[in-house]
Protein backbone atom coordinates (compact mmCIF):
# COMPACT_ATOMS: atom_id res chain seq x y z
CA UNK A 1 0.00 0.00 0.00
CA UNK A 2 1.15 3.29 -0.45
CA UNK A 3 1.71 6.03 1.60
CA UNK A 4 0.10 9.51 0.92
CA UNK A 5 3.73 10.76 0.51
CA UNK A 6 4.57 8.43 -2.34
CA UNK A 7 1.32 8.63 -4.25
CA UNK A 8 2.11 12.38 -3.88
CA UNK A 9 5.36 11.91 -5.59
CA UNK A 10 3.61 9.98 -8.16
CA UNK A 11 1.06 13.20 -8.78
CA UNK A 12 4.22 15.02 -9.18
CA UNK A 13 5.13 13.32 -12.01
CA UNK A 14 1.80 14.06 -13.83
CA UNK A 15 1.99 17.77 -14.59
CA UNK A 16 -1.88 18.10 -15.85
CA UNK A 17 -2.76 17.49 -12.01
CA UNK A 18 -1.52 21.07 -11.15
CA UNK A 19 -4.69 22.55 -13.46
CA UNK A 20 -7.42 24.23 -11.85
CA UNK A 21 -10.64 24.32 -13.47
CA UNK A 22 -12.88 27.15 -12.22
CA UNK A 23 -10.35 27.70 -9.59
CA UNK A 24 -10.60 24.70 -7.87
CA UNK A 25 -8.18 21.83 -7.82
CA UNK A 26 -8.39 19.27 -11.00
CA UNK A 27 -9.82 16.13 -9.49
CA UNK A 28 -9.73 13.50 -12.67
CA UNK A 29 -11.77 10.75 -12.55
CA UNK A 30 -12.56 9.76 -16.13
CA UNK A 31 -9.77 7.37 -16.16
CA UNK A 32 -11.21 4.96 -18.00
CA UNK A 33 -11.90 7.13 -20.54
CA UNK A 34 -8.21 7.78 -20.88
CA UNK A 35 -5.68 8.19 -18.45
CA UNK A 36 -3.67 11.27 -17.79
CA UNK A 37 0.18 11.09 -19.18
CA UNK A 38 3.39 11.60 -16.90
CA UNK A 39 5.90 13.96 -17.35
CA UNK A 40 8.33 11.20 -19.21
CA UNK A 41 6.08 10.09 -21.36
CA UNK A 42 5.48 14.02 -22.45
CA UNK A 43 8.89 14.73 -23.04
CA UNK A 44 9.37 11.33 -24.71
CA UNK A 45 6.90 12.96 -27.34
CA UNK A 46 9.29 15.80 -27.97
CA UNK A 47 12.32 14.05 -27.78
CA UNK A 48 11.11 11.67 -30.86
CA UNK A 49 10.57 15.15 -33.09
CA UNK A 50 13.67 16.44 -31.80
CA UNK A 51 16.06 13.48 -32.41
CA UNK A 52 14.64 10.90 -34.96
CA UNK A 53 11.95 11.45 -36.91
CA UNK A 54 11.66 9.51 -40.06
CA UNK A 55 9.92 7.01 -41.75
CA UNK A 56 10.43 3.44 -40.41
CA UNK A 57 10.99 0.15 -42.17
CA UNK A 58 11.83 1.89 -45.59
CA UNK A 59 14.56 3.95 -45.33
CA UNK A 60 18.77 3.37 -46.14
CA UNK A 61 19.50 6.04 -44.31
CA UNK A 62 20.41 6.65 -39.80
CA UNK A 63 17.48 8.35 -39.08
CA UNK A 64 15.39 5.64 -40.69
CA UNK A 65 17.39 3.56 -39.04
CA UNK A 66 16.77 5.09 -35.51
CA UNK A 67 12.98 5.24 -35.52
CA UNK A 68 12.53 1.62 -36.51
CA UNK A 69 15.06 0.09 -33.92
CA UNK A 70 12.83 2.32 -31.56
CA UNK A 71 9.71 0.84 -32.55
CA UNK A 72 10.22 -3.00 -32.98
CA UNK A 73 12.18 -2.74 -29.29
CA UNK A 74 8.75 -1.62 -27.87
CA UNK A 75 6.93 -3.90 -30.58
CA UNK A 76 8.72 -6.83 -28.34
CA UNK A 77 8.52 -4.62 -25.26
CA UNK A 78 4.83 -5.44 -25.46
CA UNK A 79 5.57 -9.13 -26.52
CA UNK A 80 7.17 -9.71 -22.91
CA UNK A 81 4.66 -7.44 -21.49
CA UNK A 82 2.03 -9.47 -22.18
CA UNK A 83 4.21 -12.66 -22.39
CA UNK A 84 3.21 -13.25 -26.29
CA UNK A 85 5.63 -16.02 -27.49
CA UNK A 86 6.56 -14.10 -30.89
CA UNK A 87 7.38 -10.50 -31.02
CA UNK A 88 5.70 -10.88 -34.65
CA UNK A 89 2.13 -11.48 -32.92
CA UNK A 90 2.46 -7.83 -32.06
CA UNK A 91 -0.26 -5.92 -34.33
CA UNK A 92 -0.06 -2.01 -34.02
CA UNK A 93 -3.69 -0.49 -34.80
CA UNK A 94 -4.92 2.79 -33.55
CA UNK A 95 -6.35 1.32 -30.92
CA UNK A 96 -8.83 -1.48 -29.10
CA UNK A 97 -11.53 -0.29 -31.52
CA UNK A 98 -9.62 -0.53 -34.58
CA UNK A 99 -7.70 -3.94 -33.69
CA UNK A 100 -11.73 -4.96 -33.03
CA UNK A 101 -12.79 -3.87 -36.93
CA UNK A 102 -9.51 -5.58 -37.97
CA UNK A 103 -10.53 -9.16 -36.85
CA UNK A 104 -13.74 -8.98 -37.54
CA UNK A 105 -13.00 -7.97 -40.86
CA UNK A 106 -10.68 -10.52 -41.48
CA UNK A 107 -13.33 -12.74 -40.43
CA UNK A 108 -15.62 -11.83 -43.04
CA UNK A 109 -14.27 -14.61 -45.54
CA UNK A 110 -14.63 -17.66 -43.06
CA UNK A 111 -18.23 -16.44 -41.79
CA UNK A 112 -20.84 -18.35 -43.76
CA UNK A 113 -24.77 -17.63 -43.63
CA UNK A 114 -25.84 -19.54 -40.12
CA UNK A 115 -22.36 -19.33 -38.42
CA UNK A 116 -22.94 -17.74 -35.00
CA UNK A 117 -20.71 -15.23 -33.39
CA UNK A 118 -21.31 -14.66 -29.41
CA UNK A 119 -20.70 -11.03 -27.66
CA UNK A 120 -22.34 -9.69 -24.18
CA UNK A 121 -24.77 -7.09 -23.38
CA UNK A 122 -21.90 -5.24 -21.49
CA UNK A 123 -19.94 -4.58 -24.27
CA UNK A 124 -18.51 -1.35 -25.71
CA UNK A 125 -20.07 -0.38 -28.65
CA UNK A 126 -16.63 -0.69 -30.09
CA UNK A 127 -17.08 -4.48 -28.94
CA UNK A 128 -20.51 -4.09 -30.34
CA UNK A 129 -21.28 -2.82 -34.06
CA UNK A 130 -18.67 -4.37 -35.71
CA UNK A 131 -19.97 -7.75 -35.01
CA UNK A 132 -23.74 -6.42 -35.15
CA UNK A 133 -22.60 -5.07 -39.00
CA UNK A 134 -20.62 -8.30 -40.11
CA UNK A 135 -23.43 -10.62 -39.13
CA UNK A 136 -25.96 -8.79 -40.90
CA UNK A 137 -23.81 -8.81 -44.03
CA UNK A 138 -22.88 -12.26 -43.70
CA UNK A 139 -26.33 -13.72 -42.22
CA UNK A 140 -24.74 -14.82 -39.85
CA UNK A 141 -26.44 -14.86 -36.11
CA UNK A 142 -25.72 -12.44 -33.44
CA UNK A 143 -25.93 -14.05 -29.84
CA UNK A 144 -25.72 -12.02 -27.26
CA UNK A 145 -24.96 -13.32 -23.28
CA UNK A 146 -27.25 -11.56 -20.90
CA UNK A 147 -26.40 -10.24 -16.94
CA UNK A 148 -27.92 -10.77 -13.50
CA UNK A 149 -29.25 -7.73 -12.25
CA UNK A 150 -25.85 -7.20 -10.42
CA UNK A 151 -23.93 -7.60 -13.61
CA UNK A 152 -22.39 -10.30 -13.77
CA UNK A 153 -22.31 -12.35 -16.42
CA UNK A 154 -24.68 -15.18 -17.10
CA UNK A 155 -22.29 -17.78 -17.49
CA UNK A 156 -25.60 -20.44 -17.57
CA UNK A 157 -26.59 -18.33 -20.96
CA UNK A 158 -22.90 -18.60 -22.65
CA UNK A 159 -23.00 -22.77 -22.00
CA UNK A 160 -26.17 -22.69 -23.67
CA UNK A 161 -25.28 -20.36 -26.64
CA UNK A 162 -21.99 -22.00 -27.31
CA UNK A 163 -22.30 -24.37 -30.18
CA UNK A 164 -20.57 -25.88 -32.92
CA UNK A 165 -21.93 -23.16 -34.90
CA UNK A 166 -20.55 -20.58 -33.21
CA UNK A 167 -17.27 -18.99 -35.11
CA UNK A 168 -15.94 -16.35 -32.45
CA UNK A 169 -16.85 -15.10 -28.87
CA UNK A 170 -15.64 -11.78 -28.27
CA UNK A 171 -16.01 -10.47 -24.64
CA UNK A 172 -14.71 -7.86 -22.50
CA UNK A 173 -12.17 -8.37 -19.86
CA UNK A 174 -12.76 -5.51 -17.52
CA UNK A 175 -16.51 -3.91 -18.43
CA UNK A 176 -15.98 -0.24 -18.67
CA UNK A 177 -19.28 0.49 -17.10
CA UNK A 178 -19.65 -1.70 -14.03
CA UNK A 179 -15.76 -2.51 -13.73
CA UNK A 180 -16.62 -5.99 -13.44
CA UNK A 181 -13.59 -8.37 -14.26
CA UNK A 182 -14.94 -11.16 -16.20
CA UNK A 183 -14.26 -14.82 -16.22
CA UNK A 184 -12.47 -14.85 -19.46
CA UNK A 185 -9.84 -17.86 -18.75
CA UNK A 186 -13.27 -20.33 -18.59
CA UNK A 187 -15.16 -18.51 -21.47
CA UNK A 188 -12.15 -19.00 -23.34
CA UNK A 189 -11.09 -22.83 -22.34
CA UNK A 190 -15.40 -23.41 -23.23
CA UNK A 191 -15.32 -21.60 -26.26
CA UNK A 192 -12.20 -23.43 -27.86
CA UNK A 193 -13.98 -26.83 -26.46
CA UNK A 194 -16.53 -26.25 -29.81
CA UNK A 195 -13.98 -24.72 -31.70
CA UNK A 196 -14.48 -21.13 -31.47
CA UNK A 197 -12.24 -18.54 -31.86
CA UNK A 198 -11.79 -15.88 -28.65
CA UNK A 199 -11.03 -12.53 -28.51
CA UNK A 200 -10.43 -10.01 -25.78
CA UNK A 201 -11.50 -6.92 -25.58
CA UNK A 202 -8.49 -5.70 -23.17
CA UNK A 203 -9.25 -1.93 -23.51
CA UNK A 204 -9.55 -1.50 -19.46
CA UNK A 205 -7.13 -4.08 -18.59
CA UNK A 206 -3.05 -3.66 -18.98
CA UNK A 207 -2.73 -1.57 -15.98
CA UNK A 208 -5.00 -3.44 -13.88
CA UNK A 209 -4.13 -6.92 -14.31
CA UNK A 210 -1.12 -8.86 -15.36
CA UNK A 211 -1.21 -10.45 -18.87
CA UNK A 212 -0.44 -13.88 -19.98
CA UNK A 213 -1.84 -14.41 -23.19
CA UNK A 214 0.09 -17.67 -23.56
CA UNK A 215 -1.74 -18.65 -19.99
CA UNK A 216 -5.60 -17.73 -21.19
CA UNK A 217 -4.67 -19.20 -24.17
CA UNK A 218 -6.56 -16.48 -26.27
CA UNK A 219 -6.71 -15.95 -30.07
CA UNK A 220 -6.65 -12.22 -29.92
CA UNK A 221 -5.89 -9.82 -27.23
CA UNK A 222 -6.36 -6.09 -27.86
CA UNK A 223 -6.10 -2.92 -26.37
CA UNK A 224 -4.90 0.90 -26.76
CA UNK A 225 -2.08 3.11 -25.17
CA UNK A 226 -3.81 5.52 -23.61
CA UNK A 227 -5.81 4.03 -20.94
CA UNK A 228 -2.20 3.08 -19.47
CA UNK A 229 -0.29 6.38 -19.71
CA UNK A 230 0.37 6.21 -23.11
CA UNK A 231 -0.60 8.58 -26.45
CA UNK A 232 -4.26 8.04 -28.00
CA UNK A 233 -3.94 6.64 -31.80
CA UNK A 234 -1.95 3.72 -31.03
CA UNK A 235 -2.72 0.19 -29.67
CA UNK A 236 -2.48 -3.37 -30.63
CA UNK A 237 -3.58 -6.70 -31.62
CA UNK A 238 -2.02 -9.26 -30.74
CA UNK A 239 -3.27 -12.63 -32.40
CA UNK A 240 -1.68 -16.33 -32.34
CA UNK A 241 0.40 -16.18 -34.97
CA UNK A 242 -0.76 -19.84 -36.78
CA UNK A 243 -4.05 -17.69 -37.10
CA UNK A 244 -3.19 -14.60 -38.40
CA UNK A 245 -1.15 -16.16 -40.81
CA UNK A 246 -4.49 -17.42 -41.95
CA UNK A 247 -6.47 -14.23 -42.21
CA UNK A 248 -6.93 -11.64 -44.59
CA UNK A 249 -5.62 -8.12 -44.43
CA UNK A 250 -7.40 -5.71 -43.31
CA UNK A 251 -6.07 -2.95 -44.94
CA UNK A 252 -4.08 -2.69 -48.57
CA UNK A 253 -0.94 -0.36 -49.47
CA UNK A 254 2.55 0.45 -48.27
CA UNK A 255 4.88 -2.23 -46.39
CA UNK A 256 2.24 -4.86 -46.50
CA UNK A 257 3.23 -6.18 -49.68
CA UNK A 258 6.14 -8.40 -50.65
CA UNK A 259 5.51 -7.78 -54.48
CA UNK A 260 3.16 -6.01 -56.56
CA UNK A 261 2.85 -6.53 -60.14
CA UNK A 262 0.41 -5.24 -63.26
CA UNK A 263 -1.56 -8.44 -62.24
CA UNK A 264 -0.99 -9.50 -58.65
CA UNK A 265 0.32 -8.63 -55.27
CA UNK A 266 1.77 -10.80 -52.63
CA UNK A 267 2.14 -10.03 -48.61
CA UNK A 268 3.83 -8.98 -46.30
CA UNK A 269 4.78 -11.90 -43.28
CA UNK A 270 3.44 -10.87 -39.95
CA UNK A 271 3.45 -8.52 -38.11
CA UNK A 272 3.77 -6.11 -41.65
CA UNK A 273 0.76 -7.77 -43.56
CA UNK A 274 -1.87 -6.22 -40.90
CA UNK A 275 0.23 -2.42 -40.99
CA UNK A 276 -0.51 -0.68 -44.06
CA UNK A 277 0.39 2.67 -44.38
CA UNK A 278 2.78 4.64 -42.38
CA UNK A 279 2.56 4.06 -38.70
CA UNK A 280 1.97 6.22 -35.89
CA UNK A 281 5.38 5.98 -35.17
CA UNK A 282 6.02 8.28 -32.20
CA UNK A 283 3.05 6.85 -30.73
CA UNK A 284 4.61 3.61 -30.84
CA UNK A 285 7.90 4.95 -29.35
CA UNK A 286 6.39 7.08 -26.99
CA UNK A 287 4.24 3.95 -25.33
CA UNK A 288 7.68 2.19 -24.45
CA UNK A 289 7.76 4.75 -22.19
CA UNK A 290 4.51 4.51 -20.86
CA UNK A 291 5.15 0.70 -20.42
CA UNK A 292 8.42 1.71 -18.32
CA UNK A 293 6.16 3.70 -16.12
CA UNK A 294 3.52 1.15 -15.47
CA UNK A 295 6.26 -1.49 -14.56
CA UNK A 296 8.48 0.66 -12.43
CA UNK A 297 5.38 1.11 -9.85
CA UNK A 298 4.57 -2.52 -10.52
CA UNK A 299 1.12 -3.56 -11.65
CA UNK A 300 0.16 -5.35 -8.46
CA UNK A 301 0.76 -2.09 -6.78
CA UNK A 302 -1.35 0.00 -9.11
CA UNK A 303 -3.92 -3.03 -8.83
CA UNK A 304 -4.22 -3.06 -4.96
CA UNK A 305 -4.00 0.37 -4.57
CA UNK A 306 -6.73 1.05 -6.50
CA UNK A 307 -8.77 -1.51 -5.01
CA UNK A 308 -8.41 0.35 -1.67
CA UNK A 309 -9.46 3.63 -3.51
CA UNK A 310 -12.45 1.29 -4.81
CA UNK A 311 -13.51 -0.25 -1.28
CA UNK A 312 -13.15 3.27 0.13
CA UNK A 313 -15.62 4.97 -2.35
CA UNK A 314 -18.34 2.38 -2.72
CA UNK A 315 -18.22 2.55 0.93
CA UNK A 316 -18.60 6.57 0.84
CA UNK A 317 -20.72 6.38 -1.93
CA UNK A 318 -22.83 4.03 -0.51
CA UNK A 319 -23.61 6.03 2.70
CA UNK A 320 -26.02 8.70 -0.07
CA UNK A 321 -29.33 8.25 0.08
CA UNK A 322 -31.07 7.58 -3.08
CA UNK A 323 -27.60 6.21 -4.81
CA UNK A 324 -28.11 3.56 -7.30
CA UNK A 325 -24.39 1.85 -7.62
CA UNK A 326 -24.33 -0.55 -11.02
CA UNK A 327 -22.68 -3.89 -10.90
CA UNK A 328 -22.42 -3.80 -6.50
CA UNK A 329 -20.27 -7.15 -5.37
CA UNK A 330 -18.82 -7.85 -2.04
CA UNK A 331 -16.00 -9.81 -3.61
CA UNK A 332 -13.72 -6.81 -4.57
CA UNK A 333 -11.42 -9.71 -6.43
CA UNK A 334 -13.78 -9.49 -9.34
CA UNK A 335 -13.77 -5.34 -9.75
CA UNK A 336 -11.85 -3.22 -10.75
CA UNK A 337 -11.47 0.97 -9.99
CA UNK A 338 -14.45 1.66 -11.56
CA UNK A 339 -18.27 3.00 -10.31
CA UNK A 340 -20.98 3.84 -12.05
CA UNK A 341 -24.06 4.87 -10.34
CA UNK A 342 -27.29 7.67 -10.29
CA UNK A 343 -28.75 9.71 -8.08
CA UNK A 344 -32.25 10.23 -6.50
CA UNK A 345 -33.06 9.81 -10.52
CA UNK A 346 -31.73 12.65 -11.34
CA UNK A 347 -30.25 13.26 -14.74
CA UNK A 348 -26.75 12.60 -15.08
CA UNK A 349 -25.64 15.31 -17.17
CA UNK A 350 -27.04 17.49 -14.59
CA UNK A 351 -25.00 15.81 -11.78
CA UNK A 352 -22.06 15.29 -14.26
CA UNK A 353 -22.75 19.53 -14.74
CA UNK A 354 -22.18 20.54 -11.01
CA UNK A 355 -19.16 18.32 -10.53
CA UNK A 356 -17.67 19.50 -13.67
CA UNK A 357 -18.08 23.18 -11.88
CA UNK A 358 -16.37 22.07 -8.68
CA UNK A 359 -13.36 20.70 -10.96
CA UNK A 360 -14.19 17.23 -10.55
CA UNK A 361 -13.98 15.26 -14.23
CA UNK A 362 -16.32 12.03 -13.78
CA UNK A 363 -17.66 10.41 -16.94
CA UNK A 364 -21.84 10.93 -18.21
CA UNK A 365 -24.18 9.42 -20.29
CA UNK A 366 -24.47 5.90 -21.97
CA UNK A 367 -20.75 5.33 -21.90
CA UNK A 368 -20.72 3.87 -25.27
CA UNK A 369 -22.84 0.83 -23.86
CA UNK A 370 -26.30 1.75 -24.86
CA UNK A 371 -27.51 -2.10 -25.01
CA UNK A 372 -26.11 -1.78 -21.22
CA UNK A 373 -28.46 1.13 -20.52
CA UNK A 374 -31.06 -0.51 -22.18
CA UNK A 375 -31.00 -3.27 -19.45
CA UNK A 376 -31.05 -1.17 -16.64
CA UNK A 377 -33.65 0.76 -18.05
CA UNK A 378 -31.67 4.14 -17.83
CA UNK A 379 -30.72 6.97 -20.44
CA UNK A 380 -27.41 6.99 -19.10
CA UNK A 381 -25.12 6.68 -15.30
CA UNK A 382 -22.34 8.54 -13.87
CA UNK A 383 -18.95 7.01 -13.95
CA UNK A 384 -16.01 7.76 -11.62
CA UNK A 385 -12.66 5.55 -12.85
CA UNK A 386 -9.57 5.71 -10.61
CA UNK A 387 -6.07 5.72 -11.67
CA UNK A 388 -2.42 5.65 -9.65
CA UNK A 389 -2.70 9.45 -8.61
CA UNK A 390 -6.47 9.54 -7.48
CA UNK A 391 -6.50 9.78 -3.99
CA UNK A 392 -8.53 8.88 -0.92
CA UNK A 393 -9.23 12.81 -0.23
CA UNK A 394 -10.64 13.48 -3.90
CA UNK A 395 -13.17 10.94 -2.64
CA UNK A 396 -14.02 12.63 0.48
CA UNK A 397 -14.59 15.68 -2.05
CA UNK A 398 -16.44 13.78 -4.53
CA UNK A 399 -18.89 12.67 -2.01
CA UNK A 400 -19.02 16.08 -0.52
CA UNK A 401 -19.91 16.95 -4.57
CA UNK A 402 -22.27 14.76 -4.55
CA UNK A 403 -24.29 15.76 -1.41
CA UNK A 404 -23.99 19.57 -3.13
CA UNK A 405 -25.14 18.51 -6.22
CA UNK A 406 -28.53 16.88 -4.59
CA UNK A 407 -29.59 19.48 -2.63
CA UNK A 408 -29.17 21.85 -5.47
CA UNK A 409 -30.75 19.59 -8.29
CA UNK A 410 -33.44 18.12 -5.62
CA UNK A 411 -34.68 21.82 -4.07
N1 LIG B 1 -13.62 -1.46 -25.25
C1 LIG B 1 -13.73 -1.02 -23.98
C2 LIG B 1 -14.08 -2.00 -22.90
C3 LIG B 1 -13.48 0.32 -23.70
O1 LIG B 1 -13.58 0.73 -22.43
C4 LIG B 1 -13.15 1.20 -24.75
C5 LIG B 1 -12.98 2.67 -24.50
C6 LIG B 1 -13.01 0.69 -26.04
C7 LIG B 1 -13.28 -0.65 -26.25
C8 LIG B 1 -12.55 1.55 -27.17
O2 LIG B 1 -11.23 1.94 -26.97
P1 LIG B 1 -10.53 2.99 -27.95
O3 LIG B 1 -9.21 3.25 -27.32
O4 LIG B 1 -10.44 2.36 -29.28
O5 LIG B 1 -11.42 4.19 -27.96
N2 LIG B 1 -13.72 3.14 -23.42
C9 LIG B 1 -14.05 4.44 -23.18
C10 LIG B 1 -14.84 4.78 -22.10
O6 LIG B 1 -15.31 3.98 -21.29
N3 LIG B 1 -15.01 6.11 -22.10
O7 LIG B 1 -14.37 6.61 -23.16
C11 LIG B 1 -13.75 5.57 -23.85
Amino acid sequence: MFSEKEIQKIRNQFPILKERVYSNPLVYMDNAATTQKPLKVIQASQDYYNTMNSNVHRGLHYLSHKATFYVEKVREKLQKFIHARYSSEIIFTKGTTESINLVASSMDPFLKKGDEVIISCIEHHSNFVPWQVLCKKKGAILKIISIYENGFLKLKDFEFLISKKTKIVSISHISNVLGIINPIKNIIKKSHEYGALVLIDGAQAPSNLDLDVQDLNVDFYVFSAHKMYGPTGIGILYGKKKILEKLHPYQFGGEMIKNVSFNQTTYSDLPFKFEAGTPNIEGIIVWGFAIDFVKEIGISNIQSYKKNLLIYAVKRLSLIDGIQLYGKSNDFSKKSGIISFNLNKLHCFDVGSILDRLGIAVRTGHLCAQPLMEFFKVPGMIRISFSIYNTFKEIDYLFEGLLKAKKILLK
